[in-house]
């Protein structure tokens, strides 16, 4: 792994900085494959996972500076080899990808966010569709996300006027969880995460994967797929710790299993 990437994993908590500052952190090629390598060592070792910028930006979406326009622009290829490895594996993974937005989020870099299962954002950041803009269309998974985050008309909007869309608005539309103060912002997030890190992980992942299916789900699958998932939680140490700690007025200790 090169230094486009840094990751540190403390007491189950992995967090990756995507570390191109200079460039808002644009996603060159390197960069790519080096954030699906940490996001697999990731999910071979956290609990919970994090992915931030370095500096004042989370992502500006794809390296214009990294692209071979020799002959058009082959996106698809680029797409499927290098971007939607990255967003399947956020979306499958079985633990809670938070993503903590420092700065402005625009292009794949708003896809890459809004993959993730629990998005923060400083009261700063900001979503941009930034795609048409230079004639594109949004990708990465933005087109699945937005229409079921925020409805048709919204992400229609979004997508074909490009404009950002600050923090608290993004949250009162439905596009994130919490937009925090800037001040306040980094101990936020990291409460948020230790406490996915430390939480029953059985419970978290069955959560992750019932809430995802569900969106494609009829009422009877669904019906079998939490009963199924519940029978899971109901065979953790997790379950037995959270009930006795209840019973006996104390905080619960999770394990993970
Ligand atoms: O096959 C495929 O490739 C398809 C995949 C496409 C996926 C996509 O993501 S397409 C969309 C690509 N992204 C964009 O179009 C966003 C471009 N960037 C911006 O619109 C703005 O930079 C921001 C809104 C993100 C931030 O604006 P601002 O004013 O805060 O900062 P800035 O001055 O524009 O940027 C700071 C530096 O970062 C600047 O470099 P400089 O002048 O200081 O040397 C700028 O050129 C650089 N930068 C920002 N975004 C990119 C970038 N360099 C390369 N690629 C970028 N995407």
């Amino acid at each position: 792994m090169s230094d486009t990437i840094l990751y540190e994993l403390t007491d189950g908590l992995a967090v990756i900085t995507l570390n191109r500052p200079q460039v808002m952190n644009a996603l060159s090629s390197a960069m790519r494959r080096d954030l699906h390598a940490a996001l697999v060592r990731a999910t071979g070792e956290a609990r919970a996972i994090v992915l931030t910028g370095a500096g004042r930006g989370f992502c500006a979406g794809q390296d214009l500076a990294d692209v071979d326009l020799s002959d058009g622009l082959k996106a698809e290829k680029l797409l499927q080899d290098e971007y939607d490895p990255i967003i399947t594996l956020i979306a499958g993974c079985p633990q809670l990808v938070i993503a903590a937005v420092n700065g402005v989020a625009a292009g794949a870099g708003a896809s890459l966010a809004l993959a993730c299962d629990v998005v923060i954002a400083a009261e700063s950041a900001s979503f941009l569709q930034a795609f048409a803009k230079i004639g594109l269309m949004p990708d990465a998974g933005g087109t699945y996300v937005l229409p079921r985050q925020v409805g048709l008309a919204r992400a229609m909007g979004m997508a074909l006027f490009a404009e950002p869309v600050k923090a608290r608005e993004a949250v009162a539309q439905g596009l994130i969880w919490e937009a925090v103060p800037d001040a306040d912002f980094a101990a936020h997030w990291q409460g948020r995460a230790r406490h996915l890190a430390t939480g029953p992980g059985v419970a978290f992942g069955a959560i992750k994967q019932s809430l995802r299916a569900s969106l494609g789900n009829d009422l009877s699958t669904q019906l079998a797929l939490e009963a199924r998932l519940q029978d899971g939680c109901g065979a953790t140490a997790d379950l037995l710790e959270g009930i006795d700690a209840f019973l006996n007025k104390r905080k619960a200790v999770f394990q993970g299993r």
